[in-house]
């Protein structure tokens, strides 16, 4: 429901989806299901911090404190079609797992850009999981397809989707009652 982007003619839109796995060593049970998302929506929802996941971000700064229409001001690694990109809090539900943003300027050509990235917890071969959707939408810039665009658009989010799993495979979970 909240992926529901309506693409005007000139613009293209699509959905990620990446399945995150808790590690094998640690007991599957609810409550370390429960651990687990939370792990990976304690990443997703630093707004001002989303370097710690996002692999072609070097620096972000925030002036004041994060709230709904709150700007970052971010720094993309060389090797970029771009070196800032600003960036405007839209949605933030931390009960539902929700974080929607708008990119509003920056040296790119993501012109309209708006993501939505949501956060569920699921059990994936018994074992406790985390399901992440983000979907997109963004005007195709001039001379580009619809095609070119999405697929430059998508390679980046499934870098930065790779990497939240690794990392959150990676970070220990607690396990109540074993420590
Ligand atoms: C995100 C998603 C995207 C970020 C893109 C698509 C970007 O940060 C990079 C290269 C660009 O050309 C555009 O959630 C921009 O971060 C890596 C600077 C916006």
């Amino acid at each position: 429901m909240h992926h529901r982007h309506q693409p005007a003619e000139n613009q293209c839109s699509s959905n990620l989806v990446v399945h995150i796995k808790a590690p094998v060593d640690i007991v599957s049970n609810f409550i370390t299901s429960i651990f687990f998302f939370l792990r990976v929506w304690s990443l997703v929802r630093r707004f001002d911090e989303p370097q710690t996941y996002k692999p072609f971000i070097s620096r972000c700064t925030m002036n004041g404190e994060v709230g709904i229409g709150s700007l970052r001001h971010v720094n993309v690694r060389s090797g970029l079609p771009a070196t800032t990109s600003t960036e405007r809090l839209e949605v933030f539900d931390d009960e539902e797992h929700i974080l929607g943003i708008k990119i509003v300027d920056g040296d790119h050509r993501l012109r309209n850009y708006s993501s939505v990235i949501t956060v569920h917890p699921e059990v994936i071969d018994g074992r406790p999981g985390t399901l992440v959707v983000e979907s997109f939408v963004v005007d195709v810039p001039q001379g580009n397809t619809k095609e070119d665009t999405c697929y430059f658009v998508r390679a980046l989010i499934k870098c930065n989707l790779r990497s939240l799993a690794e990392i959150s495979e990676r970070m220990a979970v607690p396990r109540p009652g074993l420590d």
